[in-house]
C-alpha cells in the first residue's frame, strides 16, 4: 500500500460543497483509504484573474492503485462533478490533482509526479502542512521548508 497526497481545488457551483464532496468520494476508490483531510482555504485564483476565488484542500489516501490507475479514478470523480476543460488554469467544479505518490517520481505523458506546481504554490503547501509537515517530497526536502520558503499570495483557512 502506498500513501498519496491529492490536491483538491474548486471555484463553481458551491465549492466548498464540491470539495467536501469529492473527499467522501476518495474514500470510494477502489482499493484505497480516506486517511486525512486538512482544512479549506480560500485564495485568490493564480493564472487568468477574471474567475472567482477557490477553495483548495490537500486529502491523504492510501492505496493499492497504481498511479495510472488512480489518475483514472481521479479524472472520473471530476467528470462526475461536472468539470468541463475549456482552458488551461480557467474555472473549474473541480481540480483533483495527484500531488505525491509515495516517494515516487514519475514522469509519464499523462502524469509527472511529484506535481509540478506544488513546490511553489501556497494553496497546495499551507494545507499539506496542516497534515503532513514532517512529509518528503521527492528530491525536494520536507513540506516544512518547502511551505517556510513559499512566497506566493495567502491562502486563508476558512473551516
Ligand atoms: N497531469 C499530469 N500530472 C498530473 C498530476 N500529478 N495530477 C495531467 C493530475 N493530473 C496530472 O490537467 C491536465 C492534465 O494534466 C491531465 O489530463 C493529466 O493527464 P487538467 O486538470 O485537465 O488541467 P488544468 O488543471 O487546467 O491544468 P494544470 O496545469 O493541471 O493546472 P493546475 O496545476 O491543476 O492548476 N488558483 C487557485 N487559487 N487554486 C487552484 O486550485 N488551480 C489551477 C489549476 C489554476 N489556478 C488556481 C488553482
Ligand atoms: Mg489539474
Amino acid at each position: 500500500m502506498i500513501d498519496a497526497y491529492i490536491g483538491l481545488g474548486s471555484n463553481l457551483d458551491q465549492p466548498q460543497q464540491q470539495i467536501l464532496q469529492a473527499m467522501d468520494e476518495l474514500d470510494c476508490i477502489p482499493e484505497s483509504w480516506l486517511v486525512r483531510t486538512s482544512s479549506l482555504y480560500a485564495s485568490a485564483p493564480m493564472g487568468p484573474q477574471d474567475q472567482p476565488a477557490y477553495v483548495n484542500a490537500v486529502a491523504a489516501i492510501t492505496t493499492g492503485l497504481a498511479p495510472l490507475d488512480l489518475l483514472d479514478e481521479l479524472q472520473a470523480i471530476e467528470k462526475r462533478h461536472g468539470r468541463v476543460r475549456e482552458r488551461r488554469w480557467g474555472p473549474r467544479t473541480l481540480d483533483l490533482d495527484l500531488l505525491l505518490y509515495g516517494d515516487q517520481i514519475i514522469r509519464e505523458h499523462r502524469l509527472t509526479v511529484p506535481h509540478p506546481g506544488m513546490t511553489r504554490r501556497a494553496f497546495v503547501l499551507k494545507p499539506l502542512f496542516e497534515i503532513a509537515p514532517r512529509l518528503q517530497v521527492p528530491g525536494l526536502g520536507t513540506v516544512e521548508k518547502l511551505w517556510t520558503d513559499c512566497t506566493d499570495q495567502q491562502a486563508r483557512r476558512i473551516q
